[in-house]
């Protein structure tokens, strides 16, 4: 077979892309290069249907051995009793944990995706708005603060059966307790979404879910710096609540019925190799390297944040608790699509967001969203945060003046080079 150049030698201007450019897209980051070598593996030949010790093909034992060990690290680093490592993303995660706990046309109750909210905790574009029936609670007016007042009547009023809470541009810390009290009280499950701040969850730097939610979902490419793709946790295991039983007539165990959503419920033949790509991420954070670089996200986040309020820039909330920021740029009359665009010009990738109470439609918005954990990865500290923020504020403040412009992306070309990338793929 002849070697597919063309698609090849995209595939090295992608490289050449992120190693110029500063990525503060909040849901990106660089695996490391151990992750990137088994991403692509001889494991993606393998059918596994199953799960390790049961599985409908020949062959299986030693993949059965690298699920295994994704599977016991990821409970060891959130301390919790179960793990499925099997889906494809966290859209796929959400979509397995729904299709165990509800039937079609059941209430659920989720973060507003114009608030902050994930695209499959019940947007009407969605199958999560789609096959089930969606409310939203949202954020207050004057904080930018999840409206936990809101959520309880709503709660209270709608009585969802599924809970859900997590968000994808909200900077601050949750109340999981609060919300599994009204939960306790209608008799709903509460789902967990940290897809975005797991990896500071993992490491105790913010509040953990596993106490107060009855499940908790995760993708593993943000913050948890693995592949990309998902995981369903579980902090205890627990009959389910439904009354569902396995052939003996015995209850089915919430483990199990997720086990059953997972596959065969929604998916086929897990990704073996990606799943191997996970066990050997997840063995990262249980290391002291990966504990440091959380600690150095929240820093720089803080750090970040602060340098934008100095220079008269509206954060969401004010600032933040986590790895990311929302920052509205309506005081500066620029829409969160010509700063996109921009920026991207200058080697500075971001993405615009919809903020809370925004009048402007999502293909354009108010906002921009930041997040450092790509740039923490890249080894950038306290002090490179104030040059970040100098170069993106002088193309904002010269939107339309493609000269400086030009001359911010030749800077950011320049800085990046101190930040090594991949070197192995020369
Ligand atoms: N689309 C992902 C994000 O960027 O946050 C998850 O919602």
């Amino acid at each position: 077979m002849q070697k597919d150049t063309l698609v090849f030698n995209l595939i090295r201007k992608e490289l050449e892309r992120q190693r110029n450019g500063i990525e503060l897209i909040a849901s990106e980051n660089f695996v490391s290069s151990q992750v990137l070598a088994a991403t692509g593996n001889v494991m993606t030949n393998k059918y596994a249907e199953g799960y390790p010790g049961r599985r409908y093909y020949g062959g299986c034992e030693i993949v059965d051995q690298t699920e295994q060990i994704a599977i016991d690290r990821i409970k060891q680093v959130f301390n919790c009793e179960y793990a499925n490592v099997q889906p494809h993303s966290g859209a796929q995660a959400n979509a397995a944990v729904l299709f165990a706990v509800l039937k079609p046309g059941d209430k659920i109750l989720g973060l507003d995706l114009s608030m902050g909210g994930h695209l499959t905790h019940g947007s009407l574009v969605n199958f999560s708005g789609k096959l089930y029936a969606p409310y939203f609670y949202g954020v207050t007016k004057e904080e930018g603060l999840v409206d936990y007042a809101q959520l309880e009547q709503k709660a209270r009023e709608i009585k969802p059966k599924l809970i859900i809470c997590g968000a994808s541009a909200y900077s601050r810390d949750w109340d999981y307790a609060r919300i599994r009290n009204v939960a306790n009280e209608i008799g709903a499950l509460v789902m967990a979404d940290i897809a975005h701040p797991a990896g500071l969850i993992a490491k105790g730097l913010l509040n953990s879910p596993f106490e107060h939610c009855h499940i908790v979902t995760s993708t593993t490419h943000k913050t948890l710096r693995g592949p990309r793709g998902g995981i369903i946790l579980l902090g205890k295991d627990f009959e389910n609540p439904f009354g569902q039983k396995d052939p003996k007539g015995n209850i089915r165990m919430m483990s199990s019925l997720i086990d059953l959503a997972v596959f065969p419920g929604i998916q086929g033949g897990p990704l073996e190799h990606i799943i191997a790509a996970k066990a050997i991420a997840f063995g990262e954070l249980l290391s002291e390297d990966y504990t440091n670089y959380a600690k150095q996200i929240q820093r720089n986040a803080q750090a970040m944040a602060k340098m934008f309020v100095q220079k008269n820039y509206h954060i969401i909330s004010g600032g933040t608790d986590n790895h990311l920021m929302l920052i509205d740029l309506r005081n500066k009359n620029i829409t969160g699509k010509k700063a996109q665009e921009t920026l991207n010009r200058a080697h500075i990738t971001l993405n615009k967001n919809a903020v809370p109470f925004d009048d402007k439609s999502p293909f354009v918005t108010s906002g921009i969203r930041i997040g450092v954990p790509a740039i923490t990865t890249r080894g950038m500290k306290e002090n490179h945060m104030e040059t970040i923020v100098e170069m993106l504020d002088t193309v904002l403040m010269n939107i339309d003046d493609e000269q400086k412009i030009k001359s911010v992306g030749e800077k950011v070309n320049e800085f990046m080079k101190q930040f090594i990338l991949y070197p192995e793929l020369d």
